[in-house]
């Protein structure tokens, strides 16, 4: 057998296992993994790297229409190359329903633009800004069946908020089919009262934005989802989560078995409220929601990784420039309440995590691999052909230099933002030499890909991480509507 390329002496982890050993690859697959492998048609000599799965992030906003029409400042070039610098192999944006909007329509667009300019594969994950009987019977097994298996609604923002009867019904049919239900739980209301008032009294600056989504805003909002979720007994993922009081209700959600996942987010474990207050309106380069907290809270996200309360390490890349296009809409009069939220974090999600989670020791190589790539395929349904080193699977492959040591500059990174919140942090290893498919798309700074050459991943049904493991929550309500049944079935299969 003659590999198309083998990775010779790295020290490999998985998110099992770290062994000194080679990988041989054929057709962008893992053929065969051990020492001492046949010579490839191409050899990569990883002595002295540590060689892991490529990183799938899937939580990032790119070429994405707001509901209010503001872009993104990333497209899925930028965005995709900024993710292969990174050692992000993986991306899964959303293809955002706006009211009004065709779900078709907008799978279209999305997957159109992404084809012409991907460089690494993707996914899409669909938002729902509004919830119709069509959408729910047609709409929604059209996309699972095209491999959009999860969906994305939020309970707050005026243009994406969906009330609490059209949660249930998407929960519902999310069950039904299969599919994994992402909630952005903040109370609205919470959030417009306190705003309101800041407002009123001149309270403007960015760091109000931290005042107004209270952390009650995130518990309440997440403790509604839960009890949502236990009612139909239905899998969810509370994304970009930022408070002990939230971590804590979804850890105690957990131990009565209830499958509620979740996600945070580099933000929650490396800023602080204080980054946004700062001269003029500078704060707002570090506004996102839910805003980060402090230094308990971030212990607290820390706490929820190694514990496993917390499944997923996205980035919730959310890039926005630094004028009237993003964060400044009306210049220097920009209140908290007008600026885009959202911070940029695609390309440093992995050498942030690598630098102060794996070499100070925090969590474990393996932890990092299960956190940053195993753990999103199973719950994304990518599990089939992404997320680690094994036999079989997409080569997709980071060699990280884990000694050198970088002083963090926007201008050294990819995206289109204009600003890192992260500038100047010194921080140690980086992903060197980067593999999609086998092919090598990064190597020591230069980009090798072509535009467009990422693929659409079509997901399977996701294979929820808490499923199995934990007793059935108490509620009749799942047993009456038939629902857990249909719903076991479908997770981990292939949706078509
Ligand atoms: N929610 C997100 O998921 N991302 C960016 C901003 C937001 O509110
Ligand atoms: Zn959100
Ligand atoms: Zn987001």
């Amino acid at each position: 057998m003659r590999y198309d390329l083998t990775i010779r002496n790295g020290r490999v982890t998985t998110s099992t296992t770290t062994v000194q050993t080679d990988i041989g690859i054929i057709d962008g697959k893992i053929a065969a993994i051990g020492p001492d492998l046949a010579p490839g048609v191409q050899d990569i000599d990883a002595s002295g790297r540590w060689v892991m799965p490529g990183g799938i992030d899937s939580h990032v906003h790119i070429e994405q229409a707001s509901s209010t029409g503001v872009m993104c400042a990333d497209d899925f070039y930028s965005g995709s190359v900024s993710a292969a610098f990174g050692g992000t192999t993986t991306v899964i944006p959303f293809a955002a329903q706006h009211r009004g909007h065709r779900v078709p329509d907008v799978i279209a667009d999305y997957s159109r633009r992404a084809r012409e300019k991907a460089v690494v594969d993707y996914g899409f994950h669909l938002i729902l800004s509004e919830v119709t009987p069509e959408m729910l019977a047609q709409d929604l097994p059209r996309a699972i069946a095209d491999g959009i298996t999860s969906f994305k609604v939020y309970m707050t923002y005026d243009a994406l908020k969906i009330e609490d009867y059209h949660l249930l019904e998407v929960m519902e049919a999310a069950g039904r089919e299969g599919a994994m239900l992402m909630i952005h739980a903040e109370n609205h209301d919470v959030i417009r009262w306190v705003a309101r008032r800041l407002l009123d009294k001149g309270l403007t600056a960015p760091k109000f934005h931290g005042v107004a989504h209270d952390p009650l805003a995130e518990t309440e909002a997440s403790a509604r989802a839960i009890s949502l979720s236990r009612l139909l007994d239905v899998p969810v993922l509370l994304v970009h989560i930022s408070g002990p009081e939230a971590i804590h209700l979804i850890r105690g959600a957990q131990r009565l078995g209830s499958k509620v996942h979740a996600e945070s987010c580099p933000q929650y474990l490396f800023l602080t409220a204080e980054d946004m207050d700062r001269d003029g309106l500078d704060g707002a380069m570090f506004c996102c929601s839910p805003p980060a907290r402090d230094a308990d809270a971030q212990e607290a996200v820390w706490q929820g990784f190694l514990d496993g309360t917390l499944q997923l390490y996205s980035s919730d890349h959310a890039p926005f420039r630094f004028d009237t296009s993003g964060k400044l809409p009306k210049g220097d009069a920009t209140t908290f309440k007008e600026m885009a939220n959202g911070v940029p974090g695609l390309e440093l999600r992995l050498p942030l995590l690598f630098s102060e989670g794996v070499l100070t020791g925090r969590i474990t190589p393996e932890q990092f691999v299960q956190l940053t790539a195993t753990n999103h395929a199973r719950m994304y349904g990518l599990e089939h052909c992404k997320g680690d080193i094994a036999v079989g699977l997409d080569a997709d492959i980071v060699l990280w230099d884990p000694s050198v040591k970088r002083t963090i500059r926007w201008d050294d990174l990819h995206d289109n933002v204009g600003y890192t919140p992260y500038e100047g942090r010194e921080i140690t290893g980086w992903p060197e030499t980067v593999l999609s498919r086998g092919r090598v798309v990064v190597d020591r700074g230069e980009l090798l890909a072509e535009r467009g050459q990422g693929q659409y991943v079509a997901r399977r049904c996701p294979t929820p991480i808490l499923d199995g493991a934990m007793r059935p929550n108490p509620s009749a309500a799942s047993r009456w509507l038939d629902l857990r049944g249909k719903a076991w079935k479908s997770y981990g299969e292939p949706c078509q």
